[in-house]
């Protein structure tokens, strides 16, 4: 246990991806689901007939990438997905002294933070795992992690759906000038497959899983090639149904299926859109306004990756124009949507070029609804 004095700034000093080896392209999801609609439609044919079942929708690649932007998606594990008996990866359950799948990629992506950030276990007081689901309730999967890398000091999970990322780096920074952490190691390892309907043509094609790793500390500390300091932190939630997931430990409870469709992913995506876009862009000007800056005065935007549509509307709101591919870069047409981590893949492959001083804006929007936002200036 130390002592620690507050810092009066924090920054990020290092920024790790993992991506996983498995690429599914829409082409190839699309055909698996239309070969299960035909399947599943011909089977019920009677009872679709008498409106008692609804028949499967059929996908369609073109239309995949014109309304999301996405190409392709990487997953943990492909085999299963596009096994029309399946329609799920096949992922083996480890036993309890095995190191679990998430707390697995979890450390890919955290070894890489660290090297970045010139930091080992023993720089490092506070581990905050922060994504969309944990694969388990307890042990925390931040301990399970803080303990692979001899962290002294404390870990926990932390849910908050596709600002889960953000969110963890707002307590991060808190921590850090609080003085409550001397560095904090923000981890995102989105392993999101599981989770969606790959049965359902409106959100078959949404998802990637990867993980991500952010390491925030006292600026006095920091010694690494690129630091950004982080100027100011906000964050924005506002009760929404219009995204939702019904899975959870009440499912043994009730008496209907515990994998029906409304305890996967499922969303209105077209109210989301309309009601989300508005929010995110008075959020980040505000944001910025606070702190003597405008949207012309940003070097790089990390948006959420979510969909490529919804960030021009966004960025066109703030600008007056569309950004070209260096001002914003997108990540979602190799990606897709991976829930909190896709700012920070974002930032992770798009940081490096920035000159001091250069400010950049990291923001996430999404389930909850929630948004949240960082306004960072290369050092
Ligand atoms: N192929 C062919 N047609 C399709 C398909 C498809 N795959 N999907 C839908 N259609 C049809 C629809 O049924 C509809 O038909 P009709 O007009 O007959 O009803 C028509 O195409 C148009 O559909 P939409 O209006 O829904 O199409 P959009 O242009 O709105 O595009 C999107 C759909 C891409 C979903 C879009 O609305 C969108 O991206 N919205 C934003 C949603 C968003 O950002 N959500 C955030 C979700 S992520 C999050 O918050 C984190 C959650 C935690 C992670 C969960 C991990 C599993």
């Amino acid at each position: 246990m130390h002592l620690h004095t507050a810092s009066d700034q924090a920054v990020i000093s290092g920024v790790g991806l993992w991506t996983p080896d498995h690429i599914i392209s829409n082409e190839e999801l699309v055909q698996a689901l239309n070969a299960y609609a035909e399947s599943f439609n011909t089977e019920h044919a009677s009872l679709i007939e008498a409106g008692t079942v609804a028949p499967v929708m059929k996908s369609d690649a073109e239309f995949i990438e014109k309304a999301s932007g996405i190409r392709q998606r990487h997953v943990y594990v492909k085999d299963g997905i596009l096994d029309i008996t399946r329609m799920k990866p096949r992922i083996a359950e480890r036993a309890e002294g095995e190191l679990s799948h998430q707390a697995e990629i979890a450390l890919h992506a955290a070894r890489k933070a660290m090297v970045a950030a010139n930091k080992t276990g023993a720089d490092i007081d506070a581990v905050i795992v922060s994504c969309a689901y944990t694969q388990r309730a307890y042990p925390a999967i931040a301990i399970e992690v803080q303990a692979a890398l001899g962290i002294e000091g404390f870990g926990f999970d932390m849910l908050v759906a596709c600002s889960a990322a953000t969110f963890a780096l707002h307590r991060a920074w808190e921590m850090v000038i609080s003085g409550s952490a001397r560095a904090v190691l923000v981890i995102n390892p989105e392993l999101v497959s599981p989770q969606v309907n790959y049965c359902d043509r409106d959100s078959h094609f949404i998802f990637g899983d990867v993980a991500t790793a952010v390491i925030v500390e006292r600026a006095d500390t920091a010694s690494s090639k690129h630091c950004f300091d982080v100027l100011g932190t906000q964050a924005k939630t506002l009760y929404s149904n219009n995204i939702r997931s019904n899975f959870g430990y009440m499912s043994r409870a009730y008496d209907g299926d515990p994998f029906a469709a409304d305890k996967l992913f499922h969303q209105e995506g077209r109210s989301v859109f309309k009601e989300v876009c508005p929010m995110a862009a008075e959020h980040l000007s505000e944001h910025l306004r606070l702190h003597g800056y405008q949207p012309s005065d940003v070097r790089r935007w990390w948006l959420h990756q979510a969909n490529i549509n919804m960030n021009q509307l966004i960025s066109k709101k703030l600008l007056g124009r569309l950004p070209d591919a260096d001002e914003a870069p997108i990540v979602l047409d190799k990606y897709a949507n991976t829930a909190s981590a896709g700012s920070i893949i974002a930032l992770s492959l798009h940081h490096e070029d920035l000159q001091s001083g250069d400010i950049g804006v990291l923001c996430s929007f999404g389930a909850g609804y929630s948004i949240g936002s960082l306004l960072l200036r290369k050092q």
